[in-house]
């Protein structure tokens, strides 16, 4: 699938994709150039984690062709979402209107970029969501079906927020929203980054919609993935849950 011709998404401003990568040799020349050839007008960024396969050294040699790539080199691994929140800073100096979070390993295909880019004309977050309608994933064991379903349902419950897909990764930012939720207090850790950025959005104020993806498993390359980072999430957002019912209880909206 790929985006019509006949799409332009100027209207929306300038476009930055951010890409994390920590060991995704195997994946990053074929994901940048499926970004830049499903939706030519928008740039890469490549936040590397100073991966020691290399691909910081590979998204280097990427950018040197095409001007519309760049890459952030980081000093080490801090995890997917100190990554993220670098990049969109680095973004919204350099001029950017538009956010997007995307992996490297093809999980998001770039493919559909263009709809979440379409939804933005209606909202301030746009999710990649694999939980509505037209939503699916291919090649997930059963076990990893139930987990990523099971979390987004009971983080929607906990927290009261109206999103299917709470812990997808395949999102679209306004400039506007990011600067107004109060980056500097998210939770940067694991699964629990996806989430918190969504549910200060939703807090904020801002509109968010869901649009139907397609989630692929990643084929090559090593899952970052850990049992404690899927144990810390559920903590945190049971932690954040109970909080915030006992902050309106006792009548302080706000959360720490
Ligand atoms: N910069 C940076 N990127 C990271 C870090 N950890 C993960 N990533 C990237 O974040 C994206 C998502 O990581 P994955 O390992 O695919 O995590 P996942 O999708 O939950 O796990 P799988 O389903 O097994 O692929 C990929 O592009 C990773 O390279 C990190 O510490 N730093
Ligand atoms: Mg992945």
């Amino acid at each position: 699938m790929t985006a019509p011709q006949e799409h332009s998404f100027a209207d929306l401003g300038k476009v930055l994709v951010i890409i994390p990568t920590y060991n995704e040799a195997e994946n990053v020349e074929r994901i940048v150039s499926r970004v830049r050839t499903a939706v030519p007008e928008v740039h890469v960024l490549v936040a590397d984690d100073n991966s020691p396969d290399g691909t910081g050294e590979m998204a280097d040699k990427i950018a040197a062709q095409d001007g519309n790539v760049h890459v952030m080199h980081r000093k080490g691994k801090e995890g997917l979402g100190a990554a993220y929140l670098a990049g969109f800073r680095w973004g919204i100096d350099n001029g950017y209107d538009v956010l997007v979070e995307m992996d490297a390993d093809g999980s998001h295909q770039p493919e559909e970029l263009y709809r979440l880019l379409t939804g933005l004309r209606g909202a301030d977050l746009v999710l990649g969501s694999r939980w509505v309608p037209g939503g699916k994933v291919v090649n997930w064991p059963k076990s990893r079906l139930i987990l990523s379903r099971g979390g987004s349902t009971y983080s929607r419950l906990m927290l009261g927020v109206p999103i299917k897909d709470v812990t997808g990764g395949y999102r679209a930012f306004r400039k506007e929203t990011l600067l107004g939720l109060g980056m500097d207090e998210v939770a940067s850790a694991g699964y629990c980054f996806q989430v918190d950025l969504a549910w200060r959005t939703v807090k904020s104020g801002f509109k968010v919609a869901e649009v139907p993806i397609t989630f692929v498993e990643r084929e090559h390359g090593a899952s970052k993935m850990s049992r404690n980072i899927v144990f810390e999430a559920l903590w945190r957002v049971t932690v954040w849950g109970a909080q915030s019912r006992v902050a309106k209880l006792t009548g302080k909206g706000k959360k720490k």
